[in-house]
């Protein structure tokens, strides 16, 4: 059980339900199926039934009557030492048609379903109650500050040389970074994958931060195998690995099945642990088909890259997907570009991922407004990760989730 999962129930109001005139149903009925829920909820997560403490909102939106179809469902929304807050919907979706012109037997199905009833609500485990380990509390935040498209002309914030790569990254580390996601420029910012200049910004990044260094092995769009594996020469703790080829806006990322193997072999090589760029369900399927293969090892890191034109859309069915894709002891995480961004990577948190935020992949901190680097968007993912009750990691807690030995 992880934070976001739902429960859901579906059962028939009967005229013994009914409570008052006009076979209306009493409101405490749906509360009665969000209690089982809630049940159901801590049962999964704690092994323990634990005790509802209290609702702090609950609406009646819709009359219930007798014959309607209800299906009620809740989400675990925020997890804490013993407290687990929860979010309960009900829905008719079947009703009786009372239609005089109709058989008494006639029913309608409602599409879209009717929201009865809607609540929030918190309930406990005591500590001594709680028979499972809790799921992923820690949430590993990635700066992506540079990457190998956006130029100054598109923002006067993106860093180019080495020394700006290195102090960005270190407010990025202020901000709550743990983990950070690098391309390198040349003085005139045009992209370069050259191993001298990887090393050189690495070693300034180094000198200012703590943090996990990922180098891209992505590059940018038309450069070789080869010019893209030359980040991994600068030591990298971790590099990319992109699970295979799309379109990417109106250029093609071109990731043929042996250049994934070829780098993933190379990443290997340089001891950095790699982390699985997915574009589309097919890339996870790809990155699950290597580890079967032994060609990866474990633990996977996910990173599901939502929004790019021609990629994997941006959406919570979308992510509530790929997320059901990950096997046991993986860790995955939201990488989302422009827009996105925000909404997607505070989905991700609130369903116990991971998330990466920076200016490669949105250079604005809210509609027309340009960040003024990647850390102000590093701080907003990490100040709506403690709202979740989700501790940010810092580089060390990072390097035990992901399974990196310690420096
Ligand atoms: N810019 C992201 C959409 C990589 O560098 O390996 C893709 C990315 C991949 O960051
Ligand atoms: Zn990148």
């Amino acid at each position: 059980m992880a934070l976001g999962e739902k429960v859901m129930v579906r059962l028939r109001m009967s005229a013994h339900d009914a409570h008052y005139a006009g076979e209306l149903v009493d409101g405490a009925r749906m509360l009665a199926l969000f209690g089982d829920l809630a049940t159901e909820l801590l049962i999964r997560l704690d092994g323990d039934e634990g005790l509802f403490r209290a609702y702090d909102s609950v609406e009646f939106l819709a009359p219930v009557l007798a014959g309607d179809y209800i299906e009620a469902e809740a989400e675990l929304v925020s997890i804490g030492a013993s407290s687990r807050r929860m979010r309960f919907e009900a829905r008719k979706v079947i009703g009786a048609a009372r239609d005089p012109k109709l058989a008494a037997s006639a029913a309608t199905v409602f599409d879209p379903p009717i929201v009865v009833c809607r609540a929030t609500g918190t309930c406990v485990t005591p500590k001594a109650c709680q028979r499972n380990p809790l799921p992923e509390r820690d949430v590993i935040l990635t700066a992506a500050l540079v990457g190998a498209e956006i130029t100054r002309e598109q923002t006067p914030h993106l860093p180019i040389t080495p020394q700006e790569i290195a102090d960005e990254a270190a407010r990025c580390r202020e901000a709550g970074a743990a983990v950070l996601h690098l391309h390198v420029r040349n003085d005139d910012g045009s992209p370069t994958h050259r191993a001298e200049r990887f090393a050189e910004t690495l070693a300034a990044v180094r000198a200012k931060t703590d943090c996990i260094l990922q180098v891209s092995t992505g590059g940018a769009i038309g450069m070789t195998i080869a010019q893209r594996a030359e980040a991994l020469a600068s030591n990298p703790e971790m590099a990319t690995l992109n699970c295979g080829t799309l379109n990417f806006g109106n250029d093609v990322f071109v990731n043929t099945r042996p250049e994934i193997r070829d780098l993933a072999g190379r990443i290997h090589e340089s001891g950095a642990i790699a982390e699985l760029e997915c574009y589309e369900v097919g890339h996870v399927e790809e990155a699950l088909a290597l580890a079967a293969k032994g060609t990866l090892s474990a633990p996977l890191h996910f990173q599901f890259v939502l929004g790019v034109p021609g990629g994997i859309g941006a959406s919570e069915a979308n992510v509530r997907y790929l997320r059901s894709l990950v096997p046991a002891g993986a860790t995955w995480g939201v990488a989302a570009v422009g827009r996105h961004q925000q909404p997607m990577t505070e989905l991700a948190m609130r369903l116990g991922g991971h998330a990466r935020v920076g200016l490669e992949d949105n250079i604005y901190y809210e509609k027309g407004i340009l960040s003024d680097g990647s850390a102000p968007l590093v701080r907003r993912a990490a100040d709506y990760a403690q709202t979740l009750g989700r501790k940010v990691a810092d580089p060390a807690r990072a390097r035990q989730l992901l399974g990196l030995r310690s420096v």
